[in-house]
């Protein structure tokens, strides 16, 4: 097939997401042209069947916002025709679910398929804010197919925007190259902690959603009874308050800020134990990266976390903001020796058998054939 495909090209998991896709298709042969106004960070190796088109805008001094989405409409059309694509897949719904209803207009050639894949904020917070609604709700409408990371989020979108049509539930993946349970890890481990210490790790954009402060909370509890490091993956507007509440906890020598990190698969099989405690989250990426690489995840229930994490099995789901839940499981798992190895096996068997790369990439394969066929 040939397919375009439209993603934020900055660290973020719908990013992540549309970049191992677009790999993985071209590796099965597909032909796959990203659309974007910059190389998605993870777009990070060539490949052939792999190409990637920049998006530019003009600045004008009547412009206070250039308008990347006229410029990224007119550019899809202009990649699909020249290059005869089947489908546009956007993800994200804002702008890239608009932006492709207006390429489909716009194209002189054969009209490629729309699938506008949901990933969560778009729906939960910038899709639902008013001045985005409409819009939001008329482009998922007008999609050939869409699909969503989760059943959460389905349900979600169906009930915010009383959506109408069938949403294809596919999970997301990780790769299982890039992400598994280190066997070395005793060489890297001194760097963050002593061997008699254990380690948790949170790995995020910072944003108030994530409840990093919940995160600093959770391990403040666990470190009063048990020898741990913290480390905290990520940059964000709530970077700052979180290194205040490190401080006025007195846990500075005890956690570690590593900022964005490209490889963080080298790094999560390093810890023991993955905290996200997020108010929101659709499906959680970056929990399924820890547990792929055998680190259990303490996590929210009310969320799409529960298809991601199997409380008591490879991990413990709790209410949102019990922080003292959290806590006495992180403590009672890392305290028993033998059951926190059995958590950290599931969590790498289970990541494998439900969420590998092949599996999912068949879903979406069969889905892509079913909107152009079916
Ligand atoms: O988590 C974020 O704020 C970033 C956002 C994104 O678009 O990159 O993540 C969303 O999409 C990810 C990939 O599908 C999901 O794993 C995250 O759960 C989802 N974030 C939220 O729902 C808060």
């Amino acid at each position: 097939m040939r397919i375009g495909i439209t993603c934020y090209p900055v660290a973020g998991g719908s990013g992540i997401v549309a970049t191992e896709l677009g790999h993985k298709l071209a590796e099965r042969g597909h032909q796959v042209h990203f659309i974007s106004y910059a190389l998605p960070f993870r777009l990070d190796r060539f490949q052939p069947n792999l190409f990637f088109h920049g998006v530019e805008t003009t600045a004008y001094p009547l412009f206070k916002h250039p308008p990347y989405t006229l410029a990224l409409a007119t550019k899809m059309a202009e990649v699909a025709c020249e290059n005869e694509l089947e489908i546009l897949h956007v993800h994200y719904a804002i702008p890239h679910a608009t932006c492709a209803f207006l390429a489909k207009q716009l194209v002189t050639c054969k009209k490629p398929k729309i699938i506008t894949t949901l990933h969560g904020t778009d729906i939960t917070l910038v899709g639902s804010d008013p001045s985005y609604f409409d819009i939001t709700k008329f482009s998922i409408e007008a999609s050939d197919g869409i699909t969503a990371v989760s059943k959460y989020l389905a349900d979600e979108t169906i009930e915010i925007f009383e959506i109408d049509r069938k949403i294809r539930v596919i999970h997301n993946f990780f790769d299982d190259r890039r992400f598994s349970p280190q066997t070395d890890q005793c060489c890297k481990r001194h760097v963050f902690a002593k061997p008699t210490e254990f380690i948790i790790s949170h790995l995020s954009n910072f944003r108030p959603v994530k409840r990093t402060l919940d995160v600093i909370a959770v391990f403040d509890r666990i470190q009063k009874e048990l020898p741990a490091k913290l480390m905290l993956i990520g940059e964000g507007p709530d970077a700052i308050l979180a290194r205040r509440q490190v401080k006025k906890r007195g846990l500075k020598d005890k956690v570690t800020f590593l900022g964005n990190q490209d490889r963080v698969e080298a790094i999560l099989p390093l810890s023991d134990l993955f905290l996200l405690p997020s108010e929101d989250e659709s499906f959680g990426l970056a929990a399924l990266e820890a547990l792929a690489c055998g680190v259990p995840v303490i996590g929210t229930t009310n969320t799409g976390l529960v298809e991601v994490v199997s409380h008591g099995i490879d991990g413990f789901l709790f209410p949102v903001g019990d922080t003292a839940a959290m806590a006495e499981a992180a403590i009672g798992l890392l305290a028993d020796r033998e059951q926190l190895n059995r958590f950290k096996a599931e969590a790498a068997s289970l990541a494998l058998q439900r969420f590998n790369a092949d599996k999912i990439i068949d879903e979406y394969e069969r889905y892509y054939e079913e909107v152009l066929h079916g």
